[in-house]
């Protein structure tokens, strides 16, 4: 009894961070773990079968509770730690670097990448290698690069963003088309027709990057419904200064408004475009409640509505990098809207068409998993 008034008591006074700490302000670790949380695997490399043995784990998605869903529909987000081992963290990381020096096992170029990476790609040490045998190997391969290129070099690092790593890489395909995620998502949503993939977006601070401007992820995307779930997943751990992710609370039940553009998420005032979006609702940005993904470990999730605000602090590291994989979630039964055709995301796909809400969406752009 205690422990379910003290649970309720929690869901109705949140943790609350003020003066957080994307951009350059005071630095307060949350603890995430406040608000609902959800427990569930993805096994991705053979190693996983160890750690989730399975034969058939799509059945085993437990069905999400109804307090979870509430938390998500008001909150604007819940937490899922632990899906991926470290073993697969690592994988996706090293494919990662392989796209970036413009290795595609899937023969395609992501729709947007950084300007490719040269030299060998950094070294993950091996269980059969000691690490004086792999610095001895790295040294022959003639790299001093460490992961996203990071040079040891502090000054104008940028934030690496690509766009649709699912379509160079097997591994990102494999995670990102797992019917698990859509599975949530769509529970999460209610959804009925399900959830079908949009796009990905990985987002890679090598140490010393800058902020990520505090933004909305559903005015970028133009289809009917207009309903967007982003999965977004730590590929490190989010210590408190790597620049974890950061959530307004209860944002999403924000109106709408000026959202400002793609162009100045990489703003200095990380927090220009919210304090407007708050003024508009009556509110001081300083007093918003706001909460950090830090403390989540590399293979943790966090699953977020399309109208929250969000954004992320500067990775003050000066050895560790910061990667993030967000996954943008739609229904299954969308339609491009004529937006579509003006916008540099989507109108790829509705050239030669009249009427973008014709176009018929594919399974391999826009992979429906569930
Ligand atoms: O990783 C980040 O800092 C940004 C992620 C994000 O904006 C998203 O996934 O929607």
């Amino acid at each position: 009894m205690v422990l379910v008034l003290l649970h309720h008591l929690l869901l109705i006074f949140p943790f609350r961070l003020h003066n957080s700490m994307a951009g350059n302000d005071v630095h307060q670790k949350s603890d995430y773990a406040s608000y609902d949380t959800f427990s569930f695997a993805i096994p991705l490399v053979e190693s996983d079968s160890d750690d989730f043995p399975t034969t058939s784990f799509r059945q085993q998605v437990p069905k999400i509770s109804d307090s979870v869903v509430q938390s998500f529909r008001s909150n604007g987000f819940i937490v899922c730690p632990n899906v991926i081992t470290r073993a697969a963290v690592d994988a996706l990381n090293d494919r990662l670097e392989e796209v970036l020096r413009g290795i595609y096992d899937r023969g395609q170029k992501p729709d947007k990448i950084p300007r490719i990476l040269k030299g060998n790609k950094p070294q993950i040490p091996s269980a059969d290698c000691n690490s004086s045998n792999t610095n001895e190997k790295t040294r022959k391969r003639g790299t001093s690069i460490g992961p996203l290129g990071f040079s040891g070099n502090l000054q104008n690092v940028k934030v690496l963003q690509i766009i649709n790593i699912h379509k160079a890489d097997s591994l990102f395909r494999k995670l990102e088309t797992n019917g698990s995620l859509a599975k949530i998502v769509a529970q999460l949503a209610g959804w009925d027709a399900g959830a079908r993939l949009a796009q990905d977006q990985v987002w890679a601070k090598p140490p010393g990057a800058p902020s990520l401007v505090f933004h909305r992820d559903s005015p970028y995307f133009m289809f009917e419904p207009s309903d967007v779930v982003t999965v977004w997943i730590a590929l490190d751990d989010m210590d408190p200064d790597v620049g974890p992710l950061e959530y307004v609370i209860g944002s999403h039940k924000w109106g709408d408004g000026r959202v400002g553009s793609a162009q100045q998420f990489f703003h200095s005032n990380v927090k220009s475009l919210l304090k407007s979006a708050a003024e508009r609702e009556g509110l001081e940005v300083d007093e918003l409640e706001i909460v950090s993904m830090a403390g989540l470990k590399a293979g943790g999730l966090s699953i977020h509505h399309g109208k929250i605000w969000h954004g992320s602090g500067k990775n003050s590291s000066t050895t560790r990098p910061r990667r993030g994989l967000g996954l943008h979630f739609v229904p299954a039964n969308v339609r491009f809207t004529k937006d579509a055709a003006n916008s540099s995301l989507w109108k790829s796909y509705v050239t030669n068409f009249d009427d973008p809400s014709s176009v018929e969406l594919s399974r391999e752009d826009f992979p429906l998993s569930y």
